[in-house]
């Protein structure tokens, strides 16, 4: 396979001013006649002879230049492209016929068939599987669509932009036509046609412009669209407010599907949603799910600015709508809900999932340099990070800063394909400032690591912190260079309260330092007395942070500093360290002690009931065991990592019983179930203390959780019950499984949970479970979600079992791995992405993932898209 890489970047030789396609759907043979008007690029002073367009599996029927049919001396076909030989040198019309098979489509790549409904995928490049194009961003086209179906199979038609026409056909069928005012990429295009119920509401934009807004999902499913059509609205409003944008059209249409590949899809007018984040209803969707539904249904909307009205150039730009987009999506929540607690969600999910990739051999800059597949791309890096450099820049110019950059980007760019560079140009153009050395950021990969130290001088009154950065080593990364880290922070005086800080005479603006070189020196006058250092606050930029507290200093933090993520932060850190200690006193054997002091602390918040119920249950969740081994690095044993978490737990459970039980009992939220976030909070909490109390084998928590396995009435204490009980095992979690089973099983996304849940157990018999869930009537492995469901959680989620030291998990997942390959290489390559933390196992382990990983390196038909992974992983 072929490495592409962005230094090679060249305009197409050719635009498509206009696409009219018509889309006469059958689930064997479609055919797609296009009508293109190319142009050939006026940018450029050479005028090409040959037009190359993009194709994949497609079988060519005719190609016509002007009306006359081209003859076959001047075609070229590969797999992979259609060349046509002697263009003329103006603009012209070209026609082709073509046929695809979406009921052979199992990759869930262009447009395929899903349960009954046909529905589109083409992002990143799906849609040269649909008809020959030139499928790259930076061609923008504007289109309009027929399609024509049988009318009692395929009652509604849909795809971007406005309705324009519809009418019946003879022999039952139909047709439709839609055009989209607004020209876009082929990757933003959609196509949806089935029997599909629907569910419709409007809005009002702040300008005065009526917007239709529909949810399509399978008939039946109605009533579970309420929440999804309240976030869509919400998300709506809030754009406006906050970013002054409004949606550009008169309707806004969702789908929701059962098979695809990842969440959701952002095609103009059109989403695509994987039903999971669309359905929900109170007995059947958790908190959680609540939560994850609005957060995407806004990210995907977010898209209609940031992605779709300004693009990305080419595929190496992706940061600049999802980094961008996930930044926006997380500020929407944070409005939403509790900014701390979605602050602390994202830095968690953050540390552990992309600092992962970050110091591994999958690591890449947020703006990569080169790849093979670009599904693969679609990172944690890419989202996560990228966002939050976002965020970082948004920290840097101060909230009206960035939104003034923000306008100024979208005066400028409305309507075109751009760079990075022009993102961090129009931010720092908006405000007089030269932002230029962030772009370091998104071109270096690793994780820096922030050094701190502090000391205090009694005669000046004054306290010096030194920071100074390094990045770690990693396989093949030149030598990287100091980027700009701007670091909030506070000093804490002897009762707690904050000192102000002043530098060279002057405050400094909201406790942010930029630390802009190795290293610097930053003196703060006038402190009475030494400080206690409240450092990285609101995780003001994506390090990892050494800052050599003392314990009893962190304890401080935890219980007293006046910034609510620092408590939490602090905790982490010092729970991250303890459970480290344990696990290695375990491993050589040692008797390990559980220090007193920091269980106390973290008592004294779960039970204060001044602090947000959400926010004393994200207090309470330990640093997971895959933290752990990251944080380890090397020579890591799971099975130590598992005791000495589980030792931990129940020592908390144990020592805090009484405080658990009382908070459990005056948390009880107000009935009905109510999904917003404040009754949320109070169930995250119960939940916490229940699971904590189970572990600490209180009886009154493991009495409370049997009987909520039976009367919950709502989805999350019903799972919640469930899941404590898999703590616990034995009669009553086999039991409360049955029940659970038997209930849902009639409900895909509901009997999914079960599925992961068995699949993430971390007790010995999980290997054999597994085998017996992928033979389960329900699972299915052309199902993504299934296989996120059993393969995913085992893989990704449960860190002794995958690992566990007979190899039989890594077995397991290579040979998934292999036979999902044969029909969907993304969903292959997402799953075997789980080994990549491999060599940082003992050397036992180590051997065995290497020989799994070698046997799939060694066969023949490996997509480029799993070679990718593999081959790096394998280094
Ligand atoms: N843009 C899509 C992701 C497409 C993934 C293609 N492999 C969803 C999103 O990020 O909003
Ligand atoms: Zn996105």
């Amino acid at each position: 396979p072929k490495q592409i890489y962005l230094k090679d970047y060249a305009p197409p030789a050719f635009l498509i001013s206009e696409t009219y396609l018509d889309v006469v759907l059958d689930p064997a043979e479609t055919r797609v006649k296009s009508r293109l008007s190319v142009v050939p690029n006026p940018a450029l002073k050479r005028r090409a002879t040959e037009i190359k367009l993009d194709g994949e599996l497609l079988r060519l029927l005719r190609v016509c230049i002007d009306g006359a049919p081209v003859d076959e001396q001047r075609l070229v076909a590969t797999d992979k492209d259609l060349t046509i030989r002697d263009v003329p040198a103006k603009p012209f019309t070209l026609e082709i016929e073509t046929i695809c098979d979406p009921a052979a489509n199992k990759a869930l790549s262009g447009l395929y068939l899903s349960r009954g409904v046909y529905c589109t995928q083409c992002e990143a490049e799906g849609f040269r599987r649909i008809t020959y194009y030139l499928d790259r961003p930076d061609v923008l086209s504007k289109f309009r669509v027929r399609i024509e179906g049988v009318k009692p199979d395929t009652p509604v038609l849909l795809s971007n932009g406005n309705l324009v026409q519809t009418g019946d056909l003879p022999g039952k069928r139909h047709f439709a036509v839609w055009e989209d005012p607004f020209p876009k990429p082929s990757y933003l295009f959609a196509l949806v046609a089935g029997k599909l119920a629907m569910v419709e509401d409007s809005i009002m934009t702040r300008s005065g412009r009526a917007v239709t807004l529909r949810i399509y999902v399978e008939p039946g499913k109605e009533d579970r669209c309420d929440w999804a059509m309240k976030s869509l609205k919400r998300a709506m409003r809030w754009d406006e407010d906050r970013f002054g944008l409004e949606y550009d059209l008169d309707m806004f249409m969702i789908v929701a599907v059962s098979d695809f590949n990842m969440g959701a899809m952002e095609n103009k007018g059109l989403n695509v949603f994987n039903d999971a984040l669309i359905l929900a209803r109170p007995d059947t969707a958790t908190d959680s799910d609540y939560e994850r539904i609005e957060g995407v249904i806004a990210h995907e909307y977010f898209h209609n600015w940031t992605g779709n009205r300004v693009t990305c150039r080419d595929w190496f730009q992706l940061c600049l709508k999802e980094g961008l987009t996930v930044f926006r999506d997380q500020e929407f929540t944070a409005d939403q809900r509790s900014a701390v607690v979605k602050r602390i969600e994202d830095v968690r999910w953050l540390r552990s999932m992309q600092f992962t990739e970050d110091a591994g051999p999958l690591a890449h800059p947020v703006r990569p340099s080169s790849f093979i597949e670009i599904n693969n791309f679609y990172t944690r890096t890419v989202y996560n990070k990228g966002a939050e450099l976002c965020r970082m820049l948004q920290t840097v110019l101060g909230r009206d800063g960035f939104r003034k950059g923000l306008d100024l980007y979208f005066d400028r760019h409305d309507g075109q394909a751009v760079t990075v560079e022009d993102f961090v140009s129009a931010l720092g153009d908006a405000n007089g400032a030269d932002l230029s050395a962030y772009l370091l950021w998104y071109n270096q990969a690793g994780t820096p690591t922030l050094d701190a130290r502090l000391s205090y001088s009694e005669g000046a009154k004054e306290a010096r912190l030194t920071l100074s950065q390094t990045f770690p080593d990693l396989p093949g990364q030149p030598k990287r260079k100091a980027v700009p880290i701007p670091v909030k922070l506070g000093l804490l005086g002897p009762n707690g309260g904050e000192i102000p800080l002043e530098v060279e005479g002057k405050p400094v603006d909201g406790g942010l330092v930029v630390l802009s070189k190795k290293k610097e020196v930053f003196t703060f006058e006038k402190v009475g007395s030494r400080p206690v250092l409240s450092l990285l606050r609101d995780f003001s930029a994506p390090v990892n942070l050494n800052a050599g507290a003392r314990d009893k200093d962190m304890l401080t933090l935890i219980r007293a500093d006046t910034d609510l993520f620092n408590r939490w932060q602090n905790a982490q850190a010092f729970a991250l360290k303890h459970i480290v200690a344990l696990a290695s006193a375990n491993a050589k054997g040692e008797n390990a002690r559980v220090e007193p002091r920091f269980v106390a602390a973290v008592g004294e918040v779960a039970d204060d009931d001044t602090l947000e119920h959400a926010y004393r249950a994200a207090f309470l969740a330990l640093p997971s065991e895959s933290d752990v081994a990251l944080a380890i690095g090397e020579n890591v044993d799971p099975e130590a990592i598992h005791q000495a978490r589980t030792l931990l737990r129940a020592a908390m459970g144990k020592s805090l019983r009484a405080i658990l039980e009382s908070v459990y009992e005056r948390s009880a939220p107000a009935e009905p179930y109510n999904p917003d976030a404040e009754s949320a909070g109070r169930r995250a909490l119960r939940q916490s203390a229940l699971s904590l109390l189970a572990a600490g084998k209180s009886r009154f928590g493991i009495a409370r959780v049997k009987e909520q396995a039976k009367t919950a009435t709502n989805m999350t204490e019903s799972f919640g019950a469930l899941s404590i009980l898999s703590q616990v095992g034995g009669e009553a979690y086999d039991q409360a499984l049955q029940r659970f089973h038997r209930r849902w099983k009639d409900e895909p996304l509901v009997i999914n949970k079960w599925f992961a849940l068995q699949a993430s157990s971390p007790s010995p018999d999980t290997l054999a479970r597994v085998a017996d869930l992928v033979a389960n009537p329900l699972f299915s492995i052309q199902n993504p979600n299934r296989v996120r469901s059993v393969y995913g959680a085992f893989a990704h989620g449960n860190q002794v079992r995958f690992n566990d030291a007979s190899g039989a998990g890594y077995d397991l997942i290579a040979n998934a791995v292999i036979e999902i390959d044969g029909f969907n290489p993304q969903m292959a390559s997402r799953l075997v992405g789980a080994f990549e933390s491999w060599r940082i196992f003992e050397p036992k382990r180590r051997a065995l993932a290497g020989k799994a990983l070698g046997r799939i390196l060694d066969r023949k038909e490996l997509s480029p898209d799993v070679f990718e992974i593999v081959s790096k992983i394998v280094g």
